[in-house]
């Protein structure tokens, strides 16, 4: 049993209005590679070249290649005990918010309604000439760059670096966790933003604030509790399986 405190086990038994981010490390017990964590997706791979606009501008067919690895080992992968309890803790709880980093869409796969996606969807591509997005859940793809029908190339519908985040989901992430009464950090390094400045949002409103991590993290110092686990065991301990 993870050391939790009997303060949040407290707020939560009360009903506190609850909301979570999570990061890579909500899907590693899942099989999905964290990205800074020794083996992560970019151990081998330099982020300027794979995740940024000028690295598929320069480089398409390789940045494609990489998205292709990531998309065949997700798909391989199941919700871990961590996501389940999230989603069961989220039906029983209308009011709770799940904000997600991760493109892997395991929080939907485990049943979780309405998660606000900040980085878009490993599963979903773009039209570089039209801008419409589609779900293609092709695997591997059939040709590297994938094409619209149009002709123009596609790219995946993710947030790279130097992207504005979607404004809808900035906005509603930033409402949950202005709103929050009880705020989880799950799984994430807390360096990426703007997404990492929702905890602290969270924090000024006076919510209570958690950080789930197998190690500390920059958000350590200005959590009120820090549980150190892996998600899938703590979370289950938490929230109830
Ligand atoms: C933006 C989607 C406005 C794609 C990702 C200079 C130039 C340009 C921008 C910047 C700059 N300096 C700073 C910036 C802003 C930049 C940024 O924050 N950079 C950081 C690196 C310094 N942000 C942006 O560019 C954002 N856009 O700001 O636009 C703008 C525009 C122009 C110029 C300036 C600003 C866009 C950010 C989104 C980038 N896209 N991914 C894809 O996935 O392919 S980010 C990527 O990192 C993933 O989304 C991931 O979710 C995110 C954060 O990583 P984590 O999820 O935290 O994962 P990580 O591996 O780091 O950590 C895992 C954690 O889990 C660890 O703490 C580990 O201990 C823990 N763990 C491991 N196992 C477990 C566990 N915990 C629990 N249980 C376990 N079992």
């Amino acid at each position: 049993m993870a050391a939790i405190s009997a303060r949040l086990l407290d707020l939560l038994a009360r009903g506190r209005r609850v909301a979570a981010l999570t990061g890579a490390g909500m899907s590693a017990e899942s099989g999905v590679p964290t990205f800074r964590s020794a083996g992560g997706f970019w151990e081998n791979e330099s982020l300027e070249d794979l995740a940024t606009p000028r690295g598929f501008a320069r480089d398409p067919r390789r940045v494609w290649a990489w998205y292709d690895e990531r998309r065949r080992q997700i798909s391989a992968c199941a919700p871990n005990a961590g996501h389940l309890a999230l989603a069961r803790f989220g039906r029983d709880r209308p009011g709770f918010r799940l904000i997600t980093q991760n493109v892997d869409g395991l929080h939907a796969s485990a049943g979780s309604a309405g998660v606000i996606l900040l980085h878009g969807d490993l599963f979903r591509v773009r039209c570089t000439k039209e801008g419409t997005s589609r779900e293609d859940r092709r695997v591997p793809l059939p040709e590297i760059p994938p094409r619209c029908a149009c002709g123009a190339m596609l790219r995946p519908d993710v947030v790279w670096f130097g992207e504005v985040l979607p404004e809808g989901a900035m906005r509603e992430a930033t409402e949950a966790a202005r709103r929050s009464e009880v705020f989880l950090s799950i799984g994430t390094s807390a360096v990426v933003y703007p997404a990492a400045a929702l905890p602290e949002v969270a924090k000024r409103s006076g919510a209570y604030l958690v950080e789930i991590n197998v190690e500390e993290t920059p958000l350590s110092p200005l959590a009120d509790e820090v549980i150190l686990g892996p998600a899938a065991q703590v979370l289950p301990d938490l929230l109830g399986t």
